[in-house]
C-alpha cells in the first residue's frame, strides 16, 4: 500500500551507520548525534504505531541527550499519561532501529501483525527537542517518518523533557475527569505559577536562589516561568539564572549542570556564589535537579536527589498528619541502590516511612511509586517526583477540615498536587517544591543538610571487555554473574564499618559502575577501589 511505498522512499534518503547495533536503553536511544538519523526515522515510525495501538492517543517524542556532551543526541518515546514508553515496546523500537533501510518498510509491516495494530485507527504525535545543534536535523527526519506514515503531529519546538511529558498527559486527559492542564507551554507555566502561589500563601522564603541551567533548554524556560511567579517580595522567590547560554552550542553541560555538580562533587568553576548562598543546578534537558552551597569553612555541600526525597517525604508526611488524613493515605519513598545508606536509615527510622529500592532508571521508580497513595521517588542524581494516587487526590479534595490548622494543611496539599509534575521528574517543578518546603519549614540549606549525615561514598567507572556478562539481581544490589564475583564483593564490604558496595553494568555507557560507601572517606575509597579491581 501507499504507506509502505512512502516509507521505502523516505528511508532511501538516509544511510545506516555500518556495523552499528542500536538498543532502546534506560532513556531511549542516545549516542553521537551523527549516528542517529536512521534511529530517529525508526522512532518516528514506531510513535505512529504506538498511537494507533492506543486508539489514537497522543504519543510524545523527545529529542535530547540530557546531561551528555553537546555532540551527542538521543530520542525517546513518551506514553499517553506522560510516562516512559511501556517496557514491552522497547524491543519493537530496537527491532525497527536495527532494520536495514531497504527492509524497514517490511519490518514495519511485520510489527503491525506482531503487535496486532488496527491501521484504521488515527495516529497522533507531539514532539519537542532540547537546544542541541543536531536537533533541528533530527526533528526534520522525525517529521519525514510521520508524514510518510500519515500521522497527525504537532511540533512544540524547544521544550524541557518534562514540559513535553506534561503536554502529552494534558492532551490525553483533555475533557476527562483527570484533566491535567492546558496542553501548551504557557499552560504549564500557568499551572505551576498558580500552584506555587497557593503553596506559598502565608510563608516567605529567605535569601535568593542561584540556578545553574547547564547552558541548556532549562535556561530560557526558567526565565519564562519566572514571569508567572509572584515577585520576590510578594510570596515569590528571588531567582538568579546563570549558565543559560544557549547560543554557543558547545557550552551545553560543559563544566556546569546537575550531572557535573553531582559527579564532581563541586560547584561549577564559573560559580560566583558566596558562602551559604543557596544554589541549584539543572541538567541539559531540565529533568534533574540538585541543590548545594559552600559552607562557612568553604566546604562544598551537596543536597542531591536523596535529600530532595527526604525533604519532600518529611513535609508531605507532616501535612498529611496535620490535615487529619494520615490513616487514609499510604506514603512510600522509592530509591535505587545509589541512595546513600544514611538517607534510607533516615526515611525508615526518623520519618518512619517505608523505603523501597528499585533498579536504576526512572520508569522503575515511577512504577514502584504508583503502588502508594503518595509515592516519593528520586534517584540520587536528582531525577524524581512525587506521585499521587486517585484515592489520594480524592481524599485531599473531599476532606472536611475540622480546624483552621487542618484547612491550611489541606490547602497546601492541594497546591502541592498541582505544583508537582506527576508525569515525570521535572527540575523546574521540583525546584519550586523545594523552595516552598524550605519556606514552610523556615529552613536554610544548612538546616536541611543537618537532618542527617551522609556516609562518604565513591562511584567508579570500570572499563571491561564485555559488560553484558554482569547480570544484576535484587534491584541491582547483587550480581548473579560472573560466578563468584558477588561472594568476593560481600567479603570485601564486610571488612568495613558500614561498608556497602555493588557493581552493575551501565545502561547508558559501555562500562561497569561500582558504588561503595562506608563510615569514613578512606574506607569508602578503599572499598570502591578493591571492588573495582575485583570487577576488572
Ligand atoms: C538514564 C536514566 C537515569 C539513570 C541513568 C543511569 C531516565 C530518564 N534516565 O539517564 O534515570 O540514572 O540512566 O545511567 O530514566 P547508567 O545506567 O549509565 O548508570
Ligand atoms: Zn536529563
Amino acid at each position: 500500500p501507499a504507506v509502505h511505498q512512502a516509507i521505502k522512499e523516505a528511508a532511501l534518503k538516509y544511510r545506516f551507520p555500518e556495523g552499528r547495533v542500536f538498543e532502546y536503553g534506560t532513556a531511549g536511544f542516545r549516542m553521537k548525534a551523527d549516528l542517529l538519523n536512521t534511529v530517529v526515522f525508526a522512532v518516528g515510525l514506531l510513535a505512529g504505531l504506538r498511537s494507533k495501538k492506543l486508539n489514537g492517543q497522543w504519543i510524545g517524542v523527545m529529542v535530547t541527550a540530557s546531561h551528555n556532551p553537546a555532540e551527542d543526541n538521543g530520542v525517546k518515546l513518551v506514553d499517553p499519561m506522560g510516562e516512559m514508553l511501556e517496557a514491552e515496546w522497547e524491543a519493537y523500537a530496537t527491532k525497527l532501529a536495527n532494520a536495514p533501510l531497504e527492509k524497514v518498510a517490511d519490518v514495519y509491516d511485520e510489527l503491525i501483525k506482531e503487535i496486532d495494530i488496527n491501521m484504521k485507527n488515527p495516529a497522533r504525535v507531539v514532539f519537542a527537542r532540547d537546544t542541541r545543534a543536531s536537533g533541528s536535523r533530527l526533528v526534520g527526519i522525525l517529521s519525514a517518518a510521520l508524514t510518510a506514515t500519515e500521522v497527525e503531529f504537532t511540533d512544540f519546538k524547544y521544550m524541557t523533557t518534562p514540559q513535553l511529558h506534561y503536554v502529552v498527559r494534558c492532551k490525553n486527559t483533555l475533557g476527562t475527569p483527570y484533566e491535567y492542564g492546558e496542553p501548551t507551554e504557557e499552560g504549564y507555566y500557568e499551572k505551576l505559577g498558580e500552584a506555587f502561589k497557593k503553596v506559598m500563601k502565608s510563608v516567605k522564603i529567605h535569601g535568593h536562589l542561584t540556578v545553574d541551567c547547564a547552558n541548556g533548554v532549562g535556561g530560557p524556560k526558567l526565565r519564562e516561568l519566572l514571569k508567572f511567579l509572584p515577585p520576590a517580595d510578594q510570596g515569590g522567590v528571588d531567582i538568579k539564572v546563570v549558565n543559560d547560554n544557549v547560543i554557543n552550542p558547545d557550552s551545553l553541560n560543559f563544566e556546569c549542570g546537575a550531572d557535573y555538580v553531582k559527579t564532581k562533587q563541586r560547584a561549577p568553576p564559573s560559580s560566583k556564589a558566596s558562602p551559604l548562598d543557596r544554589c541549584a543546578s539543572l541538567d541539559g534537558d531540565a529533568d534533574r535537579l540538585v541543590y548545594y552551597f559552600v559552607d562557612e569553612n568553604n566546604v562544598f555541600r551537596l543536597l542531591d536527589g536523596d535529600r530532595i526525597a527526604t525533604l519532600a517525604a518529611s513535609f508531605i508526611g507532616d501535612l498529611v498528619r496535620n490535615a487529619g488524613i494520615a490513616q487514609k493515605l499510604k506514603i512510600g519513598v522509592i530509591q535505587t541502590a545509589y541512595a546513600n545508606g544514611a538517607s534510607t536509615d533516615y526515611i525508615e527510622k526518623v520519618l518512619k516511612l517505608p523505603a523501597v529500592c528499585t533498579k536504576t532508571g526512572v520508569k522503575h521508580l515511577h512504577h514502584a511509586a504508583m503502588r502508594y497513595d503518595v509515592g516519593v521517588y528520586f534517584e540520587a542524581n536528582g531525577h524524581g517526583t512525587v506521585t499521587f494516587s486517585e484515592n489520594a487526590l480524592k481524599t485531599i479534595k473531599s476532606s472536611e477540615p475540622q480546624s483552621p490548622a487542618q484547612q491550611h494543611a489541606l490547602e497546601s496539599l492541594k497546591g502541592l498536587t498541582d505544583l508537582i509534575n506527576q508525569a515525570v521528574g521535572d527540575a523546574l517543578s521540583d525546584m519550586l517544591l523545594v523552595e516552598a518546603i524550605l519556606a514552610h519549614k523556615g529552613w536554610t540549606t544548612k538546616e536541611w543538610l543537618g537532618t542527617y549525615t551522609d556516609l562518604p561514598s565513591r562511584l567508579v567507572r570500570v572499563e571491561v571487555a564485555d559488560r553484558s556478562i554482569f547480570k544484576a539481581v535484587d534491584a541491582e544490589r547483587k550480581l548473579e554473574s560472573p560466578a563468584g564475583l558477588q561472594d568476593r564483593i560481600d567479603a570485601l564490604q564486610s571488612r568495613y564499618n558500614k561498608g556497602r558496595s555493588f557493581a552493575r553494568a551501565s545502561g547508558t555507557e559501555d562500562a561497569v559502575r561500582v558504588y561503595a560507601e562506608a563510615a569514613s572517606r578512606s574506607e569508602a575509597d578503599d572499598l570502591a577501589t578493591r571492588v573495582a579491581n575485583a570487577v576488572k
